[in-house]
């Protein structure tokens, strides 16, 4: 069981320092969540890859599933920061469900900043509630750090767009209610690239295998097939050829938000530590008495705060529409995805045998946030992101 009862490690060094007061509340509520309805149950959604599709209803309920779009057809309204705080806490219960649920509101937000309004009204109050569940469709088998090469096209035939190809890796697929494909409907640029939306059970419209993954093993991977699969022409979201600038700024704040969910596993981690270190003995001793596992501990606490300091900047870069923001996100998530996964790997470590047996949830939020720096953009493509950055200054 991983429920907190008391003040533990990583409380010392307070997650809620520079929030307001509904900031706290909204932490508090999603801690609370994450305690009494994800973490007692992470171990078995992962051994029997069960996607808790009522569960992540019930954080819907919370507002937690449309968290930064606007309210007026049933989102949150609330900032990036909000979101960041939210999977932080929620990846503390379960790393893999609370990045499902990062990627629907990515999905959302997309929909809820770039479509028409009759879309948003009809979307928007679906997607809230997790009555719809949404994935985000950019890879492809040949396409996957470099993007803007994709070759799933659309043509448009009368009222509808017709689509042929295939989008790998997609997180949700199968399950999920509908489907945010990146698609070519232009030139070979970027700017031939559009988004749109395609419901399940539309007529040409597959899924591959389930993929078997070392993490994120609570959501199903599948590849989208696309097979002359027709779809109304108004699922456009934005305009033709817009899709490619939907599909990053949407995974502008994913990025932040995949980040916060490293920094939830990298504190559970922590804590589990400290925990173990006050009872576990080793040469006559407690092994929180020895100072190699105290300098240890020093740094994996260091590299929580420093990690969750860029990721909150990043946040508020976006909340603040600041022109660094790309970068920032960027850099948080380059930052936060390794040294919290850098935390976790260590946390095993310092539990010896015990670290690497199944029902140590340690070994859980390792293999869970080892994903998090390959995708949502490889942490290499984070780096050549920055380094353009500033090297164009
Ligand atoms: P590649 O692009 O082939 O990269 C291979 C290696 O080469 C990497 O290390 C990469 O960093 C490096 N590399 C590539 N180009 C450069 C360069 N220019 N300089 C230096 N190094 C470089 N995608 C979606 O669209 N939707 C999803 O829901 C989704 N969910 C996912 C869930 C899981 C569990 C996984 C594993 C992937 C998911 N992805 C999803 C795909 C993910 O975004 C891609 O795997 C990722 O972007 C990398 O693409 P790739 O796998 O094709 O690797
Ligand atoms: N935010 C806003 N705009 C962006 C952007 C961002 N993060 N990244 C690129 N753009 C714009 C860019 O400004 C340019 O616009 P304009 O032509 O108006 O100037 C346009 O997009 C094309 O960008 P580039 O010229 O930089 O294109 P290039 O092909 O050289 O590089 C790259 C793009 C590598 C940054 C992009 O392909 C990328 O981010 N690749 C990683 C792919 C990725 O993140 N996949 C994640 C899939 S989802 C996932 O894994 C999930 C789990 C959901």
């Amino acid at each position: 069981k991983s429920v907190k009862t008391e003040q533990t490690f990583s409380d010392l060094f307070s997650v809620s320092d520079g929030l307001n007061e509904e900031q706290q509340q909204i932490q508090k509520t999603a801690v609370q969540f994450a305690q009494t309805e994800m973490a007692p149950n992470m171990y078995i959604w992962d051994k029997t890859e069960h996607f808790p599709k009522d569960v992540l209803r019930r954080a819907a309920a919370l507002g937690f599933a449309s968290i930064y779009c606007k309210d007026d057809y049933g989102g949150t309204g609330g900032t990036r920061l909000d979101a960041s705080i939210i999977f932080e806490a929620l990846s503390q219960g379960c790393v893999g469900t609370a990045a499902y649920l990062s990627i629907h509101n990515m999905c959302s937000w997309m929909i809820d900043a770039f479509a028409s309004d009759e879309n948003r009204s009809k979307w928007i109050p679906k997607l809230a509630p997790m009555d719809l569940f949404a994935s985000y469709c950019l890879t492809e088998p040949g396409s996957g750090s470099d993007a803007a090469s994709l070759s799933t096209k659309a043509e448009k035939k009368g009222d509808f767009y017709v689509l042929n190809g295939t989008k790998a890796f997609i997180s949700g697929g199968g399950e999920s209610d509908i489907y945010l494909v990146m698609c070519r409907t232009g030139d070979s640029s970027p700017k031939g690239i559009s988004c749109i939306l395609v419901e399940k059970g539309s007529e040409g419209l597959s899924y591959g295998k389930k993929e078997e993954k070392i993490g994120w093993n609570c959501q199903p991977t599948r590849q989208v097939i696309f097979d002359d699969c027709r779809v109304p022409a108004k699922n456009l979201i934005g305009r033709e050829g817009q899709g490619f600038e939907i599909a990053m700024r949407g995974l502008n704040g994913g990025r932040v938000n995949i980040a916060s969910c490293s920094l939830g596993a990298a504190q559970a981690s922590i804590d589990r530590t400290g925990e173990y270190f006050k009872v576990r003995k080793q040469f006559g001793k407690r092994l929180e008495e020895f100072q190699y596992l105290q300098f240890q501990l020093a740094e994996m606490l260091t590299k929580l705060i420093c990690s969750r300091l860029i990721v909150r900047k990043a946040a508020m870069a976006l909340d603040g529409h600041s022109k660094d923001s790309v970068t920032l996100c960027s850099m948080a998530k380059l930052f936060a995805t390794e040294q919290c996964l850098d935390i976790c790997n260590q946390a095993i470590q310092m539990h010896g045998g015990y670290g690497y047996i199944l029902s140590n949830p340690v070994q859980q939020y390792m293999r869970d946030c080892r994903v998090h720096t390959i995708l949502e953009g490889t942490n290499e493509v984070m780096r050549l992101i920055i380094a353009r950055d500033a090297l164009k200054r």
